[in-house]
């Protein structure tokens, strides 16, 4: 068994359409799903604003590299298209792995360029913690500490005040 925090992403075309669509990709293995954020372009502020959110996956047939492909799956499912010229640039669908625990509980540690865990940029990044306290309100980002730490000290204390939690809008399917 592993469990997996997933940052979703979206800020091209039925951009609530797109993180649902992400979460049906991930079906029985969804174990929570945070609530819904609007938030600012971070890293190439010339792009409309997103909306993100955080889920919490777990499968026990599921290994590390199983989440990078049915990540990868997700975003190619809502039509993605990579720019290489422009590495944080606007997007139909982006799905993050954050962080990996195993079977133990412990957290996976990864170098591997194409799967680096945790994300190398979580700990920077408001849109992803935020969401996450959601769903984990004692949570901790591996390598780096509480999430309420990192949100309430230091740079992303007032990037959180831009955020705007969408309650409006949401990823649970209604029976
Ligand atoms: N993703 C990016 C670049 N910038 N900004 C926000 N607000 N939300 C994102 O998901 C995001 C971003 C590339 O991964
Ligand atoms: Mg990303
Ligand atoms: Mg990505």
């Amino acid at each position: 068994m592993t469990r997996a925090v997933l940052s979703l992403g979206s800020n091209l075309g039925d951009r609530l359409d797109h993180l649902r669509s992400a979460v049906a990709t991930f079906g029985e293995s969804v174990l929570m799903v945070s609530g819904v954020y609007e938030t600012p372009p971070w890293g190439d502020t010339a792009q409309p604003a997103y909306l993100n959110a955080v889920v919490l996956v777990g499968d026990v047939a599921a290994g590390p590299y199983d989440w990078l492909a049915r990540t990868r799956a997700a975003e190619q499912a809502a039509g993605r298209v990579r720019d290489p010229e422009r590495r944080f640039g606007p997007r139909t669908l982006d799905v993050d792995v954050i962080a990996v625990w195993g079977d133990d509980g412990e957290p996976v540690l990864s170098e591997d360029p194409e799967l680096t865990l945790p994300h190398p940029r979580a700990h920077l990044r408001a849109f992803v913690l935020r969401p996450w306290i959601d769903i984990a309100p004692y949570g901790r980002l591996p390598g780096h500490g509480w999430l309420t730490d990192l949100l309430t000290s230091g740079p992303l204390a007032a990037e959180v005040a831009e955020l705007s939690p969408r309650p409006d809008l949401t990823l649970e399917s209604t029976p």
